[in-house]
């Protein structure tokens, strides 16, 4: 028999950590023969709400979920993690400047970084789903300097599903046929979701949809400004469709992508495409055991290379802030 997985998610008690957890409990983030531990991190005041989340996947008497622990000690929680999955986060409240922001996510995303870097397993794999999320791990990652920087990645899945979704329902083909598409920069409203290397059922994606206008009056706004479409309908932020992203993200991390495709990741810059280097950018990403790899040698056209820019340009910005604010 397997010797469980750990796997760490904070903000378990907020509503993406609620749709996060059975999943995960139930095999959909690993493998359906890979027994888990759920490790749950939140704060005092969610604690209560965690115990009874935990009741409830208990009442699930899922064969592969080997136990469920909850702390709000970030040293106890990443305690032997193998994958952590960084979702509590403070979110931007009415009058809050971005530099604030920054600030207050960095008294939360510094301190976790170190205990990951002090207590994790060796194998650790971050991902982080609490937004602003590229930067968020970039403060992680410079607190675990023992940790292998690519060890920290960030979520743009979702954005990449949204853009999957968006491009099947323009041109008529169930989502399964779409391959390569791209998410480039932020997780953010200047992301570039990028369909010039896409394939639709083996054609040309740009080709297909042959409507430059289309592509930037109404596919990239519609992708990029999904979440607050969401919360307009729903009175409430995505969380099964985050949670379901974060799934996939994982997931493919470990168990790879398909031959002839790839996907969407923040993960760190190597200095392809422009990106300065150390940058947590989303890239066009193949996985392999256990490593995701950025897809090389794709031409950029203009089009593409202004929206990728300046998506990095804000990434960069968010870089300067936090090393101006001493997180990084
Ligand atoms: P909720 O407010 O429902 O839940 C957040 C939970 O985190 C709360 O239970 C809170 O107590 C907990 N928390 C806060 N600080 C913590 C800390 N230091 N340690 C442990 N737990 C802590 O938010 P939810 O809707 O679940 O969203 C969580 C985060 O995901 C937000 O930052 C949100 O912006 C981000 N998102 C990121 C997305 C992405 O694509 N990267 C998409 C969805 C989502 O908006």
């Amino acid at each position: 028999t397997r010797t469980p997985v750990n796997v760490t998610v904070t903000g378990a008690a907020g509503q993406i950590g609620y749709a996060l957890l059975f999943r995960i409990a139930s095999g959909q983030l690993l493998g359906a023969d890979v027994p888990v531990k759920l490790r749950l991190l939140e704060i005092p005041q969610g604690l209560k709400a965690a115990e009874g989340t935990a009741m409830e996947l208990d009442d699930c008497a899922f064969p592969l979920l080997r136990g469920v622990d909850i702390s709000d000690d970030p040293n106890v929680a990443f305690d032997g993690a193998n994958v952590a999955l960084l979702v509590g986060a403070r979110p931007r409240t009415k009058g809050m400047e971005r530099g604030d922001l920054l600030e207050a996510n960095g008294g939360i995303f510094k301190p976790q970084g170190k205990a990951i870097n002090d207590h994790a397993a060796d194998d650790i794999k971050v991902l982080v789903v609490g937004n602003p999320a590229n930067t968020n791990a970039l403060i992680a990652q410079a607190a675990a300097p023992d940790v292998p920087g690519d060890r920290f990645t960030a979520m743009t899945r979702l954005d990449h599903n949204r853009a999957l979704s968006q491009l099947a329902q323009k041109t008529g083909v169930p989502v399964g046929e779409i391959k390569k598409l791209t998410i480039w920069g932020n997780h953010s409203a200047t992301q570039y979701p990028d369909v010039f290397h896409a394939e639709v059922a083996g054609k040309n994606a740009a080709e297909v949809v042959n409507d430059e206008q289309w592509l930037a009056d109404t596919f990239i706004p519609t992708v990029a400004k999904r979440g607050a479409a969401i919360i307009e309908a729903r009175g409430a932020s995505s969380a099964a469709s985050a949670a379901n992203a974060a799934i996939d993200h994982v997931h493919t991390w470990v168990n790879g992508t398909d031959a002839g495709d790839w996907t969407s990741a923040g993960v760190v810059s190597d200095g392809s495409y422009g990106v300065p280097e150390g940058l947590i950018s989303s890239f066009p990403v193949t996985a392999k055991d256990g490593q995701f790899e950025i897809v090389q040698g794709l031409d950029v056209n203009e089009f593409s290379r202004t929206r990728i820019d300046a998506s990095v340009k804000e990434l960069e910005e968010e870089r300067e802030a936090v090393r101006g604010l001493g997180l990084i």
